[in-house]
């Protein structure tokens, strides 16, 4: 193929709109390179990332360590499929259920792969261990969900732009609302056939609720009452993202099945996965479920030092020191500027929620000029801008950003 010369931003974003399918709407910015906490554009220009690729990047950029095992990898032995053996898989799989607490990890690549997993794993136990009749088994969600992009996964979805046209839907799914345990109760008391309730967290697309002090547990509590699996999704909020390894660590919450992506490679390749204990989880027997990529070598490698790299560098103590600086800082300037309505979140994953209504573009706008004074950030929802750094972010480049942030909001 032709070597392209080094495209200027504009050419590239033209390339992009012509060659391919507009399913985003990207700030216009064209980046090249990656390191740590920074990123660098076409033209050169240096930038804080503020979104860490939706929190893959928790490690940073270009981790050393995790492009060193992708790379030697790479080079040994890519994939082999899970028709044979490969000297990676068991290791992972020894070392992440370790780290994690569970016996066993299914393997796959992307979270939402990693969420339809869960909901298999949850259903089949439903059949074959609680004893639901078969088809009739339901699982609860709560509303403003966000689990990934398949049919499925849309299907309990109540975002009209992602789920319009793309029906029809899969059923056996309850909503309930988010934070509200009698919704959850009363969900749980109505209906014989629930086998799962499948929970964020932190809610991060819906704009990064932080449900109330002692949902999680109670939440735990009521599906063990009624003999239900708890289901946490920490595709965005796990590896060390909210100031512990889980988000439900807060609360020392063990869920019956785990739900991992993102930050478990350090963004440097796919690599999801589901733990459950052996109770639920070897209701899969083989041929019930599989993917060609899922546990390949190269993923085994790369999650295996991107977990390393959490530990040794104590990656959720930083992101939990440097997120009270930045909810303190924030909320403080809160105060004095009317644009800024709160601060929320916890560890390094916040938003701030703009003095302006959903439908207007002052969020939008207001990262524009981010972008121009060197910060890259996105607007989750028109007027919640989500704050969320790699987690190797020194306090005094927190500050930057913080000074960076402040100045870019009191310009409007
Ligand atoms: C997009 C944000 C959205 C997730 C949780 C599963 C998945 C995700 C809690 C699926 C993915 C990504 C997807 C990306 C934007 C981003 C995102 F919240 F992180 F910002 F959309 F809500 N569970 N989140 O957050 O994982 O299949 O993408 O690997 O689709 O636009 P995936």
């Amino acid at each position: 193929m032709a070597v392209l010369d080094q495209l200027t931003s504009q050419q590239a974003i033209d390339l992009e709109n012509k060659y391919g399918a507009h399913n985003y709407h990207p700030l216009p910015v064209v980046l090249n390179r990656g390191e740590g906490v920074y990123v660098w554009d076409v033209e050169g220009k240096r930038y804080y990332d503020f979104l860490s690729a939706y929190s893959a990047v928790n490690q940073g950029h270009c981790h050393p360590k995790i492009v060193d095992a992708m790379t030697q990898q790479a080079k040994t032995l890519s994939l082999t499929s899970r028709a044979f053996y490969n000297d990676k898989l068991g290791e992972y799989e020894k070392y992440a259920t370790q780290t994690f607490g569970f016996d066993k990890l299914l393997p796959m690549n992307t979270g939402a792969e990693a969420v339809e997993t869960a909901l298999k794993l949850c259903r089949k136990w439903a059949y074959e261990v609680k004893g639901i009749a078969e088809n009739e088994a339901q699982i609860i969600v709560c509303e403003n969900n966000f689990h990934g992009r398949t049919t499925t996964i849309i299907s309990f979805s109540n975002d009209p732009v992602a789920r319009k046209n793309f029906g029809p839907f899969t059923n056996g799914f309850i909503k309930i609302e988010y934070d509200n345990l009698k919704a959850l109760e009363n969900a749980l008391s109505n209906n014989k056939n629930v086998a799962g309730f499948l929970v964020e967290p932190i809610q991060g697309e819906a704009g990064v609720y932080v449900p109330s002090e002692g949902y999680l547990s109670k939440a735990k509590a009521l599906c063990e009452k009624y003999n239900v699996l708890f289901i946490a999704d920490e595709v965005q909020t796990g590896i060390a993202r909210t100031g512990k390894m889980l988000a439900v660590d807060h609360e020392n919450v063990t869920p019956d099945i785990l739900i991992l992506g993102k930050a478990l490679s350090g963004g440097a390749y796919p690599v999801s996965g589901v733990l459950a204990n052996d109770a639920i989880m070897n209701v899969i027997k083989p041929g019930n479920h599989g993917s060609t990529f899922g546990g390949n070598p190269i993923a085994a490698a790369v999650a295996i030092a991107a977990l390393d790299v959490i530990k040794d560098e104590k990656l959720a103590d930083n992101a939990e020191r440097l997120g009270q600086i930045f909810r303190k800082e924030l909320s403080d300037f809160a105060q004095t500027n009317d644009l800024v309505k709160l601060v929320r979140g916890k560890g390094l994953l916040n938003a701030v929620l703009i003095n302006d209504s959903e439908e207007s573009e002052t969020a939008w706008n207001i990262c524009l000029k981010l972008r121009d004074n060197g910060l890259l950030a996105k607007p989750t929802h028109g007027n919640i801008i989500r704050f969320a750094p790699p987690l190797v972010m020194t306090e005094e480049q927190l500050m930057d950003c913080i000074s960076i942030i402040k100045k870019t909001i009191s310009e409007f």
